[in-house]
Order: structure tokens, then sequence, then C-alpha cells
């Protein structure tokens, strides 16, 4: 299996209620490693451009209101199959549906607030690692 980079975001909700550690104890437990990581308040501008392609939906307004609402820890995560393994662990967008012991079902408060941010293709994780963090920045 290839090892990857996929891009993670610990969300306002986490933050918060200071769920960082417990949250990176998951993925370090799942055999993801952080190498890289920093913590930011988004300005809308960032999280505008950062979640542009749900621009037409209904929800897109208060994402962006609520992703800018706290402090969130940006993250970029290495390892086997490192893409879906993360979306594995993440669970399903809404808490409700997701599966027993996935961070979403244990941590998320709802659809919105739901914890973690984890791309959703190879692809996709190489532009949101750019657009966050330097190359100099990701210790492998
Ligand atoms: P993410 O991008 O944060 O990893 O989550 P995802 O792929 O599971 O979900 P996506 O469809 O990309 O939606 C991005 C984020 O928008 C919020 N959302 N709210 N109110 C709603 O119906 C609704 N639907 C989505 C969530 O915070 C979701 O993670
Ligand atoms: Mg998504």
């Amino acid at each position: 299996m290839a090892i990857e980079r996929t891009f993670s975001i610990l969300k306002p909700d986490a933050t918060r209620r200071n769920l960082t550690g417990a949250i990176n104890e998951r993925f370090e437990k799942a055999g993801l490693r952080i190498v890289a990581q920093k913590r930011i308040h988004m300005t809308e501008a960032q999280a505008g451009k950062f979640y542009e392609v749900h621009k037409e939906r209904p929800f897109y307004g208060e994402l962006v209101k609520f992703m800018t609402s706290g402090p969130v820890v940006v993250q970029v995560l290495e390892g086997e199959n490192a893409v879906l393994k993360n979306r594995e662990i993440m669970g399903a967008t809404n808490p409700a549906n997701a599966d027993a012991g996935t961070i979403r079902k244990d941590f998320a408060e709802s659809i919105e607030a739901n914890s973690v941010h984890g791309s959703d293709s190879l692809e996709n994780a190489a532009i949101e690692i750019a657009y966050f963090f330097a190359g100099c920045e990701i210790v492998g």
C-alpha cells in the first residue's frame, strides 16, 4: 500500500472542548503520523475559499461562520492509505449516521460541528495541504 499524506482540521467545536489530544490519539493509534500541525484562527476569506466547492449549498454561509468562530488545528497526516484511512476513522459527516468508535460518533455535536475535516481524495489532499502549509513546515 502507498504512503500518502492527507490534510486534516480539528474544528472549532473540538478546540473549544479541549479535545485536540483525544482526537490526535485516534490518529496515532491508527498508524497515522502527524507530520505538520499548527493552531490558527481562520479569517472569513480563508475559510470561504477553502470551502468554495460548497458555495452553492444552503449551508455554506453557516459553515464559514462556524469555521471562523474559534481556533482550529490544521494538520498533515501521513501513513499507509492515509486519505481513506482518515475518512474511516472520522466517520460519516452526520454523527447520527457515523459508525461506533469513529471520531464523529464519539465527539461530534452536530452535522455542522462535527469535530474534524479530512480530505476526500489524494488530489484534494495535495491542494488543501498547499493551501495551509509551506513545504518546510512538513517534517516526515
Ligand atoms: P469535511 O469536508 O469537513 O471533511 O466533511 P465531509 O467531507 O464529511 O462533508 P462535506 O459534504 O464536504 O461538508 C463539509 C462540511 O460542511 C458541514 N455540513 N453541514 N448543515 C448541513 O447540512 C451540512 N452538511 C455539511 C459539515 O461541517 C461538513 O463537515
Ligand atoms: Mg468534504
